[in-house]
């Protein structure tokens, strides 16, 4: 299972291909746009947001709402195109007035790709490093999720910390904890919190700043045995920890109890294992976070990531112009302020990703009932020892 993605955040659109679905999976467009949705949704996006209404569009590999094995087009249009087809032009030459982009913003891709790629016109880098790719990414995720529900795998998420606040301890299981989540405008499942939060954010906005945080992507039904521990690429973590250091600002990732476990004694971070006959193997914690080895274990696998700061401020930050090489201090015209609540449902979208992939590596058959007979073999197999 692969994907490609294309686009730039004013071109014309966003593709995606996928490639390597079984044939046979039930598909929905609409279960697609449900996760674009979420992905637009969370106090703090900036006036993007109320342009763009992503959906996709199938260009291929589905007929009569199944795949047929054959490579998935997906197509999300740019709303805002309109407003710079002249500027985005594909064909012809610059117009007269474009204002070429030489200011390269402290924090974001522009100065390093305007050094690497040897552009005059920053616009050239800043349109493919910006978080509107992440469209594709919640795309791409969406597919994955639909062959992962098939066997009853589940993705959620939920902020657990936005700027200086703490969510702190939550309770209840994660489907009723990524349930609030969901009816939060922060994504946070604790509605004192979100007020605060929500405060927070008003206030910095006014300050003309921006805020990070940390989201927590939980799986559930994951079976064991999916990575392996025989070499670092193939182990789920390592796999786990580079997509979701692949989403736009991600600064770091933890897996389980994460930098914690460090801090602990060995006897109060791993989990004990028990056996009764009609649960099989079993633990009564998850600090591992459903990985040892690079293997998932059976437990619901537990990851967060750490989202820096948007770097684009209206309170200006100092840089260089790229073409004077003068000092300037500017600022821009539209940005999010915080953008966590999005990235918990990109951090979704990649770990489903890397989950049906590695689930395919396993199982992968070329039709659904393929995998499914796989499937059913190995958890025999497992049922035995
Ligand atoms: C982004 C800047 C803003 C965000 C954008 C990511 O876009 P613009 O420069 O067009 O105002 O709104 O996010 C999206 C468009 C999106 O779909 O998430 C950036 O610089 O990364």
């Amino acid at each position: 299972l692969r994907y490609l993605t294309a686009g730039e955040s004013h071109g014309p659109q966003l593709t995606a291909i996928v490639e390597g679905l079984p044939a046979n999976l039930p598909f929905s467009v609409e279960k697609i746009n449900h996760q674009l949705w979420r992905r637009q949704q969370g106090y703090g996006r900036g006036g993007r947001m109320r342009i763009e209404t992503d959906q996709v569009k199938i260009g291929s590999g589905v007929r009569f709402g199944k795949t047929m094995g054959t490579p998935v087009t997906l197509v999300i249009e740019n709303r805002d195109w309109k407003n710079w087809e002249q500027r985005m032009s594909i064909e012809g030459n610059p117009p007269a007035d474009l204002e070429v982009v030489t200011k390269p913003r402290p924090g974001h891709a522009d100065l390093a790709g305007a050094l690497k790629y040897d552009q005059e016109d920053i616009r050239n880098v800043l349109e493919r490093a910006s978080a509107r790719n992440t469209a594709t990414l919640v795309a791409i995720g969406a597919v994955a999720r639909q062959l992962l529900e098939q066997f009853n795998i589940h993705v959620y998420s939920h902020v657990v910390e936005l700027g200086p606040v703490k969510v702190g301890a939550i309770s209840g299981t994660i489907e009723d904890i990524a349930a609030r989540a969901e009816q939060s405008q922060v994504r946070v499942a604790n509605p004192e919190k979100e007020e605060e939060i929500i405060e927070l954010i008003k206030k910095v906005r006014k300050e003309g700043n921006s805020l990070g945080g940390i989201f927590e992507v939980v799986v559930t039904g994951v079976p064991v045995g999916l990575g392996s521990y025989s070499m670092p690429d193939r182990k789920l973590d390592s796999r786990l920890a580079g997509a979701l250091m692949g989403i736009q600002a991600i600064k770091g990732v933890e897996i389980g109890l994460g930098f914690d476990a460090a801090r602990r004694l060995g006897s109060d971070v791993h989990d004990e294992i028990f056996y009764s006959q009609d649960r099989g193997y079993y633990r009564d914690t998850n600090g591992a976070g459903g990985l040892e080895g690079g293997v998932s274990n059976g437990q619901p696998i537990v990851v967060r990531a750490a989202m820096k700061p948007i770097p684009t401020l209206y309170k200006p930050l100092r840089s260089v112009d790229m073409a004077s090489k003068d000092a300037y201090e500017a600022s821009i015209e539209r940005s999010d302020v915080c953008a966590v609540p999005a990235a918990a449902v990109v951090g979704e979208a990649v770990t489903a990703w890397v989950l049906a992939q590695s689930f395919l590596e396993k199982f992968g058959g070329d039709s659904l009932e393929e995998i499914k007979n796989n499937y059913g073999n190995y958890q025999a197999m497992v049922a035995r020892r």
